[in-house]
């Protein structure tokens, strides 16, 4: 049995290739998995669980389905997707895990998390990110009409659009001592993540334990998945082509 690992999907309806290619690898592959793990940026932007478009049912539509297989499913939020909440759970079946979760992987203990967190660099969005956490404007937000948060969302997606860009990629990357404090403070050699877009498997060194951190890739110009069994790990692509 195998369990998987994808992140960084970014499905919105103006990318039907990535949408094609999570729904073959969702009725083709993860159909025959033990569990799936969604570690965040599922999607564009997740707007709230009472969205409901053809799109956002399409895809709650296709975890539904693989729940009711036996699939064990679990989603991590990402930092486009914070706002999905316990009513997508509800309908789809998927497990909400919280920002840092230790699981059992074949007897090994790994860190699952979206990643964004480990940018300590990247203060000004991580002070953003304090923001949109606060569960009282979360409470709020939920509660104003689509269309309004539509343009809400609108308005500071084209405000901050120029900020990404003045920002330099070391910035955007994880911070090494930050990861070192986090698995020490988990107690786990193996930590999984996505949201760098930069897929590669990290060994490095702390005291005296070999740790491993795998970065999940993107899925703009393809699939990407990890694949873990009993014995060993893989990242993989899958071509959009299919
Ligand atoms: O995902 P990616 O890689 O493109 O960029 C991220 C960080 N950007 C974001 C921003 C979101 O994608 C879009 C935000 C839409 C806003 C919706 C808010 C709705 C309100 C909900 C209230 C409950 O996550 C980017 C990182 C990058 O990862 C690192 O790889 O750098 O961060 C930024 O660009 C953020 C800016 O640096 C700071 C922006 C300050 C904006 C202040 C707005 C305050 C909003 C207050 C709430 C109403
Ligand atoms: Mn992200």
């Amino acid at each position: 049995m195998t369990t998987l690992f994808i992140s960084d999907l970014h499905l919105s309806p103006s990318t039907p290739a990535t949408t094609d290619c999570f729904v073959r690898f969702m009725r083709q592959e993860a159909v025959h998995a033990e569990a799936l793990y969604v570690l965040g940026d599922l999607f564009e932007f997740w707007i709230g669980d009472d969205d409901r478009s053809e799109f956002a049912e399409q895809i709650r539509t296709e975890f539904k389905t693989l729940t009711d297989s036996g699939v064990a499913c679990f989603f991590t939020q990402g930092n486009r997707d914070f706002l999905v909440g316990k009513r997508f759970s509800r309908q789809t079946g998927v497990t909400l895990l919280g920002d840092e979760t230790v699981i059992d992987l074949y007897g090994r203990k790994a860190l699952v998390l979206h990643g964004d967190t480990l940018c300590t660099q990247d203060v000004k969005y991580l002070e953003y990110r304090k923001k949109v956490h606060q569960p009282w404007l979360q409470w709020l937000f939920n509660r104003i009409p689509m269309r309004y948060k539509k343009k809400i969302v609108s308005k500071i997606q084209s405000d901050i659009k120029t900020d990404k860009k003045t920002k330099s990629l070391d910035i955007m990357d994880v911070t090494q001592s930050e990861v070192e404090i986090v698995m020490q403070v988990y107690n786990v050699d193996l930590m999984i993540h996505g949201h760098t877009h930069r897929p590669n498997v990290h060994t490095f060194k702390t005291d005296q334990t070999v740790c491993t951190r795998i970065v999940l890739g993107d899925w703009y110009t393809q699939g990407s998945v990890l694949i873990f069994d009993k014995n060993d790990f893989e990242l993989q692509q899958r071509p959009f082509s299919g």
